[in-house]
């Protein structure tokens, strides 16, 4: 049986994609900062296969050394690393952008993902083996306007996959990225700070991604065989053609 170590399981597409891969009996290790809902996670899916849990922020250099490198016995195997933890905070034009929204952007969505990355590698490089998911976003293939940060972090995803599927090519590791569209999850709760009402709009007049099709997604690229690799994989709902033309019903 295969472990993935999915960073941001407590909600959206981590937490769906946690609950495809168990039906796929690949064990898992659960990371995020709310305890309660990685303990639920776990209670739902221990019937089906083992199940860990790590409570961290990944912006927490330490936390995650110390967490990964410390791993049970029978989790310190990660064969499959799912880098999805991330959001977008605000959306405001550069010159009133907000410097803490800023560092939560760089800190989390690319810093955090290099810490966790770095602290999974060692014993991927070891082994030969391994298969690394990068979750980056249409906002790393575009930039819309007022989206600035949130894009260059994920533009910075990109670029991230792309370096890593260079750097790790001779250790027979498989490097690829998802870069969704438009997916209904808590993203636009966080994006507008809890205005669940604003939030809300993002999705009205058509039909957006659920977290489960972009889990459905990410089992079918860790299913194929070893010699494919995924690379590089643009996922819209039909109503999307690109960051800013989406064709909504709406009287
Ligand atoms: P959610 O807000 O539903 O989930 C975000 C997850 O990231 C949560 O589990 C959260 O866990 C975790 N997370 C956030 N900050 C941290 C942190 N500092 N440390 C550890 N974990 C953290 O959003 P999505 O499921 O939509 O987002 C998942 C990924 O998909 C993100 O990288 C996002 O950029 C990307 N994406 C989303 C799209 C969308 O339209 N929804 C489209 C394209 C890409 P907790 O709060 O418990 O720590
Ligand atoms: C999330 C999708 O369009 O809000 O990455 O940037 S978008």
């Amino acid at each position: 049986m295969k472990t993935a170590l999915i960073t941001g399981a407590t909600s959206g597409i981590g937490r769906s994609t946690a609950i495809e891969l168990a039906k796929h009996n690949i064990n898992l290790i659960l990371c995020g900062r709310r305890q309660h809902r990685l303990d639920a996670l776990q209670n739902e899916l221990s019937t089906t296969v083992n199940v860990h849990t790590l409570c961290f922020d990944v912006r927490d250099k330490d936390a995650v050394f110390s967490t990964i490198e410390n791993l049970p016995e029978a989790f310190s195997t990660i064969d499959i690393l799912i880098n999805n933890a991330g959001n977008a905070h605000g959306l405001s034009p550069i010159q009133t952008g907000d410097l803490d929204d800023w560092d939560a952007m760089m800190d989390i969505n690319v810093k955090g993902l290099l810490y966790v990355s770095k602290a999974v590698l060692p014993k991927m490089i070891a082994a030969q083996s391994g298969h690394i998911i990068n979750i980056g976003s249409i906002a790393g293939k575009e930039v819309y306007p007022n989206g600035n940060i949130y894009c260059a972090s994920k533009h910075a995803v990109d670029a991230i996959n792309k370096g890593m599927r260079i750097d790790l090519n001779p250790y027979g590791i498989r490097v690829g990225a998802i870069h969704p569209g438009l997916v209904e999850t808590e993203f636009s709760n966080v994006r507008f700070k809890g205005n669940d009402q604003k939030a809300a709009t993002v999705y009205n007049g058509f039909d957006p991604l659920t977290p489960e099709d972009i889990a459905d997604i990410i089992a079918f690229v860790v299913t194929r065989p070893y010699h494919v690799n995924i690379a590089d994989l643009i996922v819209f709902p039909t109503a999307q053609a690109n960051s800013t033309i989406v064709n909504k019903k709406i009287n």
